[in-house]
């Protein structure tokens, strides 16, 4: 037999109902390009505010946004290029237009 439902003290925090990503506050470092992924595919920056993609990969990426918003177009193995962040907020999905598997969101906030 189970018990009576009495209140059970799980910690379990109460699900958030905004869809915000979990990440507080804004990015601040270098978006790394490995050989077919973002790190960290998901960041956010200030409106307008520039960050440095580079691709540590062996052959060529591009970090570009799924609508056009931005484009860092080609980057060779070991170079880099700057990102420049959309003024207006939101959430931006790009990909490298070498590897479409290759996604990521950009979020400006
Ligand atoms: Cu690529």
């Amino acid at each position: 037999m189970v018990p009576g439902p009495e209140e059970t003290s799980s910690t379990v925090a109460p699900p958030s109902p905004s869809a915000a990503p979990p990440s507080p506050s804004p990015f601040t470092g270098t978006v790394t390009i490995r050989d077919f992924s973002f790190e960290p595919a998901d960041f956010t920056l200030g409106p307008g505010t520039a960050v440095t993609v580079t691709n540590t990969g062996t052959t060529a990426h591009t970090l570009t946004a799924q609508d056009g918003t931005f484009d860092t177009g080609p980057i060779a193995p070991g170079g880099s290029a700057t990102l420049t962040a959309p003024t207006q907020p939101g959430g931006y999905s790009y990909l490298c237009t070498f590897h479409h598997f290759m996604r990521g969101i950009l979020t400006v906030a």
